[in-house]
C-alpha cells in the first residue's frame, strides 16, 4: 500500500507532492512502481497537527481519488476518520476505509461502513492524535491490542461489516513509546495476525525508527528501518504494508520472498 498524502503538514510527505497535478504524479509514479493499493489521506494524523475541516479535506482526497479511478483500476483506500469524508471518497471510486479510530469517531461510522459496502481497515491507537504520545501505558501492549482489535471487529461485525471485508491494523506510533510499545507490538505481530483478519502494518519512515538507530535521524534518514520493519511483518504475515517509498519497499520484499522460497 503506497502513500499519497494531500495534506500540507504530514510527517514525512507533507506538501512534497502538492494537490493537482502534483499528487496524480506522485499517485501514477507509486503505480509503476508495484503498488497494489493506493491509500489517499487529506488530514494528517501526527502529534499536534491541525484538524481538517470536513469540507476542506473532501476537497482535497475527491479530486485525486476521482483522477486516480478515470486511468486506473489500482485498489484505493481512504485515510480518514470522518464518516462524509469516507462516503464521498467511496463515491468517487475509492473501494477501502482506513480509519484510524477504528470506527469510534463518530457514532454513525459502523453503520457507514457497513452501508458503503467497502473494505475497513481497523486501526489500534490509545488515545486521541493530538495528545497520545503524551504518556501512553499498556501492562502488556500485543496483548491490549489484540484484544482491542479483536472488540472492534466483533462491533464492525455486529453492525454489518461482513468479516471478509475487515482488516487489522495494530498502529505502529499511535499512543506507543517508541521503543517500549513499538518494538514489542513489531516482534508480536503473529499474534494480531492469529486473530484471522488481513492485516495492515505501518511502520514507514515513524520515529521510533530514529530511536533505534542512535536519534536525531529525521523522516528522510529512515528508509532502511522501513524497509526493516516491512520485511518483519512479511515474516509475521501480514497481508500489507502501508509506505511511502514502494519501489524499495517492493524490491526488499521480492528478494525476501525468493529467498524463502529457495530454501523450501
Ligand atoms: N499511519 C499514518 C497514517 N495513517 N493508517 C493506518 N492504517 N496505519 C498506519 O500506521 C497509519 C495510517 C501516519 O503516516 P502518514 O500518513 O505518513 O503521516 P500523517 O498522519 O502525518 O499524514
Amino acid at each position: 500500500m503506497g502513500v499519497v498524502n494531500v495534506t500540507p503538514d504530514s510527517f514525512y510527505d507533507g506538501g512534497r507532492h502538492g494537490r493537482g497535478e502534483g499528487a496524480l504524479a506522485h499517485a501514477r509514479r507509486l503505480i509503476v512502481d508495484g503498488a497494489d493499493i493506493l491509500d489517499i489521506g487529506g488530514e494528517s494524523t501526527r502529534p499536534g497537527a491541525e484538524p481538517v475541516d470536513e469540507a476542506e479535506e473532501i476537497a482535497r482526497v475527491v479530486p485525486l481519488v476521482r483522477a486516480i479511478r478515470a486511468e486506473s483500476d489500482i485498489a484505493i483506500s481512504v485515510d480518514t476518520m470522518k464518516p462524509a469524508v469516507a462516503r464521498a471518497a467511496v463515491e468517487a471510486g475509492a473501494g477501502m476505509w482506513n480509519d484510524v479510530t477504528a470506527l469510534r469517531h463518530a457514532p454513525q461510522s459502523l453503520a457507514l461502513a457497513a452501508d458503503l459496502g467497502c473494505q475497513v481497515v481497523l486501526m489500534h491507537m490509545q488515545g486521541e492524535p493530538q495528545t497520545m504520545q503524551a504518556e501512553p501505558r499498556y501492562d502488556d501492549v500485543v496483548e491490549e491490542v489484540a484484544a482491542f482489535l479483536a472488540d472492534r471487529a466483533a462491533a464492525a461485525m455486529a453492525a454489518g461489516v461482513p468479516r471478509e471485508r475487515i482488516w487489522l491494523d495494530p498502529g505502529v506510533g499511535f499512543g506507543k513509546h517508541m521503543t517500549r510499545h513499538n518494538l514489542p507490538l513489531l516482534g508480536g505481530l503473529e499474534r494480531i495476525v492469529a486473530l484471522g483478519f488481513p492485516v495492515l502494518l505501518g511502520a514507514s519512515r515513524k520515529s521510533f525508527i530514529s530511536a533505534v538507530d542512535g536519534g536525531g535521524r529525521p523522516a528522510e534518514a529512515r528508509l532502511g528501518g522501513s524497509i526493516a520493519a516491512a520485511l518483519a511483518g512479511a515474516a509475521a504475515g501480514v497481508a500489507a504494508v502501508r509506505v511511502h517509498d514502494v519501489r524499495e519497499t517492493v524490491q526488499a520484499l521480492r528478494v525476501w520472498a525468493a529467498i524463502a522460497a529457495a530454501r523450501g
